[in-house]
């Protein structure tokens, strides 16, 4: 199906093998329609590897590199490398993709390398909160409160205790000219933020939203709904830190947030937050903190910085 505004050329997505309402599948729909026909890709191992290269069959119309799990940007540095050197850095694209699991932790070291040394790529993670293709264990993505396999909500529980790590400023404290986070429920704003990053020269970062039906456990036609509420919420904020400098794309006003509770209650994978009994301190919990984070990136959008 086409997407309203968007080239309709498709460069993913013939016969892969990712389970239907996959959000990560959209979030590669995206990134390669913004990269377009002239582009190098690499990506790391997880689901959408798995489900796109089951030898001898490809779903990618485009270059694209499978190398190890922690090294999609270390690929990246040297297909810009080659580039630079045969003349061609301004006329092919190259872009990196990898899971939470692989971007925000197993690979991190290798993309904060290629990010300080001022490689000229774009890393896209497809965000799914979660190392889905081994089982759903929890990443340095995972949200405050979700269960997984390895932060098991229980008697003693309540699932993940740790807050998501926010790759975002991380990435933008590596002077990066350009950060910005998206998803897959505003294909429009996160296609305009691909494009951009890909355009600007330097290390620049796309973090794209990517509800998974199987992992965080909801009917696989909510995906676009979830994904939606979670911007509604205040959950994933839709912002921007170009050359610094924050810019708010949607929520911009912390009264206007619905409920977090109501995206909670979608999934699985926060069940134990509602059953036996309501957990209301840890509610309130996530709520206050959505709304301290928010306003405070309202705050440096207003103050310039
Ligand atoms: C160094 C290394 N550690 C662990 C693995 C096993 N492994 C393969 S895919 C994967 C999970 C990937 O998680 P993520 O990056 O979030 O992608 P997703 O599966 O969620 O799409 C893991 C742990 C591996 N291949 N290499
Ligand atoms: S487990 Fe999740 S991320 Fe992996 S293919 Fe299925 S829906 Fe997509
Ligand atoms: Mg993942």
């Amino acid at each position: 199906m086409a997407i309203s505004g968007l080239p309709e050329e498709e460069y993913f997505g013939f016969g892969h093998r990712a389970c239907a309402g996959c959000g990560a599948a959209i979030a590669l729909r995206l990134i390669t329609k913004a990269a377009g026909k002239s582009s190098i890709l690499t990506q790391s191992t997880g689901c959408m590897e798995v489900v796109s290269s089951p030898y001898p069959e490809t779903a990618w119309k485009l270059p694209w590199i499978h190398g190890a799990f922690e090294n999609p940007a270390s690929i990246a540095s040297g297909i810009s490398a080659a580039l630079k050197a045969m003349g061609k850095e301004d006329k092919i694209n190259v872009i990196a993709i990898g899971g939470d699991g692989s971007s925000y932790d197993i690979g991190f070291g290798h993309i904060s390398g290629a990010f300080e040394r001022g490689e000229n790529f774009t890393y896209c993670c497809y965000d799914n909160e979660a190392y889905m293709n081994t089982g759903i264990q929890r990443s340095g993505s995972t949200p405050f409160g979700a269960s997984t396999t390895t932060s098991p909500s229980g008697k003693e529980s309540i699932g993940k205790k740790e807050w998501k790590k926010d790759l975002m400023h991380i990435l933008a404290a590596h002077a990066s000219p350009y950060v910005a986070s998206a998803s897959i429920a505003y294909p429009q704003d996160a296609f305009r933020k691909l494009k951009t990053a890909i355009e600007t020269r330097g290390p620049t970062f796309v973090n794209l939203f990517s509800p998974c039906p199987t992992g965080w456990r909801f009917p696989t036609e909510k995906t676009v709904e979830i994904a939606r509420l979670a911007v509604e919420t205040g959950v994933t904020p839709l912002y921007e830190i170009i050359n610094g400098k924050h810019k708010i794309n949607r929520p911009n006003d912390v009264s206007g947030l619905k409920p977090v509770e109501e995206y909670l209650r979608t999934q699985g994978r926060y069940r134990h937050l509602f059953r036996p009994e309501k957990k209301e301190k840890e509610i309130e919990f996530i709520q206050n903190r959505i709304k301290e984070n928010l306003s405070l990136l309202i705050e440096m959008a207003e103050k310039g910085f």
